[in-house]
C-alpha cells in the first residue's frame, strides 16, 4: 500500500471516509509532519462541532458518563465523536482499552466515532494533539465532540481547555470535593457533576460544591457553574447534564464564542512556537552545551542566564507592523 499523502487523506476526509479520519488522528497523535498540510486543506470546514471536555479523578465515572452522554446526543439526532486522551501514556490505546471495550456498544453505530489517544511528549504536546484530533473530527462532520481525559494534573487541564465547555466529574468518597478544590478542578469547571448519586455522601458533596462555587463565582462576571447530580450507571440525570451544557453554550454564544476560540487558538500557536524555539535554542543551536560549559567554568547561573537572554533577545526581529524598538521594548 502507498503511504497516503496529505492531499489524498484530506480529500477522503471530506468524503466522510472513517479510515481517513482515523489515519489523520494518528498523524496528530504522532506529530506527523504531513498533518498540518492535511489540516490546511480541510480547515474551512472546522468550527461547526461543539466540543465538550470531561475531566476528574480516576474512577469518578467519566467513561461511563461519556458513554451515556454520547447516547443522549445520538437520541437528539446528532453525530458524536469521542476522544479519550491519556496524557501520561506512551502507548497508543493500551491504557484505555478497558474504556474502549465498554464503549463498544456505541461503535456499531455509524453516527459515532470513538478513538483513544495516548500522547507522548510530542511536538507541541498533548493539548496540541488533542486540538488537532478535534479539528479533523470537526471537519469530518461530527456534531458533538466529547473529550475524556484520564488523570488529574496540568496536562489534563491543558487537554480539557481545548473544549468549549468543561465538565468536571466527581463522586462521593475518596477525599471528595476538598481534593477537587486542592487539585484546582473547580477552576476549570463550566459544569460540575456529582456522579454516583446512588451512593451515600452524594447529596452532601453536591451541597458542598454548590456552596464552593457560589463563594467563588458570586463576585465575578463569570458563568454561574451549575452542580448536576446524576447516576451515570443508570443514566438518571444525564438529561439534566445536557441541559446544563446547553446553558453554558447559550451563555458563550451570547458573549463572544469566536473571540474565545480565537484566544485559545492564539495560545496554541504560542505554545507550539515556544516549543520549537526552545528545541532549536537548547539543541540544534547548541546553547545547552554552552550553558553547561559556562556553569562548569564557575559562572553564576543568573549571569549566564542574563547574558544568554540578552544575546538571544537582540536577534529577535520585530513582527511586521510592530513598532521599532530594542528587545527591551524601548523605542529606538
Ligand atoms: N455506583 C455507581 N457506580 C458508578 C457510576 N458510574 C460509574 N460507576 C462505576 O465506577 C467505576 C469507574 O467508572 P469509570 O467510568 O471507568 O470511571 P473513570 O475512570 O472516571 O472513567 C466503574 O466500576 C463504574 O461502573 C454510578 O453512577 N454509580
Ligand atoms: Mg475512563
Amino acid at each position: 500500500m502507498h503511504a497516503p499523502t496529505a492531499e489524498s487523506l484530506a480529500e477522503r476526509l471530506l468524503r466522510a471516509d472513517r479510515a481517513a479520519l482515523a489515519r489523520l488522528i494518528s498523524w496528530a497523535e504522532n506529530g506527523d509532519a504531513r498533518f498540518s498540510a492535511a489540516l490546511d486543506r480541510v480547515y474551512s470546514r472546522v468550527g461547526r462541532a461543539a466540543r465538550t471536555g470531561f475531566t476528574g479523578p480516576p474512577g469518578a465515572g467519566k467513561s461511563t458518563l461519556v458513554n451515556e452522554v454520547a447516547k443522549a446526543y445520538r437520541g437528539r439526532g446528532a453525530t458524536v465523536g469521542v476522544l479519550a486522551v491519556d496524557p501520561s501514556s506512551p502507548f497508543s490505546g493500551g491504557a484505555l482499552l478497558g474504556d474502549r471495550i465498554r464503549m463498544e456498544e456505541r461503535t456499531l453505530d455509524p453516527g459515532v466515532f470513538i478513538r483513544s489517544m495516548a500522547s507522548r511528549e510530542s511536538h507541541g504536546g498533548v493539548a496540541q494533539a488533542t486540538v488537532d484530533a478535534c479539528d479533523v473530527m470537526d471537519a469530518f462532520g461530527l456534531a458533538e465532540i466529547l473529550i475524556e481525559t484520564v488523570g488529574v494534573g496540568q496536562a489534563e487541564y491543558d487537554v480539557v481547555a481545548v473544549a468549549d465547555t468543561v465538565v468536571v466529574v466527581l463522586c462521593p468518597g475518596a477525599g471528595d470535593g476538598i481534593q477537587a478544590m486542592k487539585a484546582g478542578l473547580l477552576e476549570v469547571a463550566d459544569v460540575l457533576v456529582v456522579n454516583k448519586s446512588d451512593l451515600p455522601g452524594a447529596d452532601r458533596l453536591a451541597r458542598d460544591l454548590d456552596e464552593a462555587v457560589h463563594v467563588r463565582f458570586g463576585r465575578e462576571q463569570a458563568f454561574p457553574v451549575p452542580v448536576v447530580s446524576l447516576c451515570a450507571s443508570s443514566g438518571e440525570g444525564v438529561a439534566e447534564l445536557l441541559e446544563a451544557v446547553d446553558g453554558h453554550r447559550a451563555w458563550l454564544a451570547a458573549r463572544d464564542l469566536p473571540a474565545a476560540r480565537l484566544a485559545k487558538r492564539a495560545e496554541r500557536v504560542r505554545k507550539t512556537v515556544d516549543a520549537e524555539v526552545s528545541l532549536a535554542l537548547w539543541g540544534r543551536r547548541g546553547w545547552g552545551a554552552f550553558v553547561a560549559a559556562e556553569l562548569a567554568a564557575g559562572l553564576a547561573p543568573h549571569r549566564v542566564a542574563r547574558e544568554l537572554g540578552r544575546r538571544v533577545s537582540e536577534t529577535l526581529p520585530p513582527a511586521p507592523g510592530a513598532p521599532e524598538s530594542n528587545f527591551r521594548g524601548e523605542r529606538a
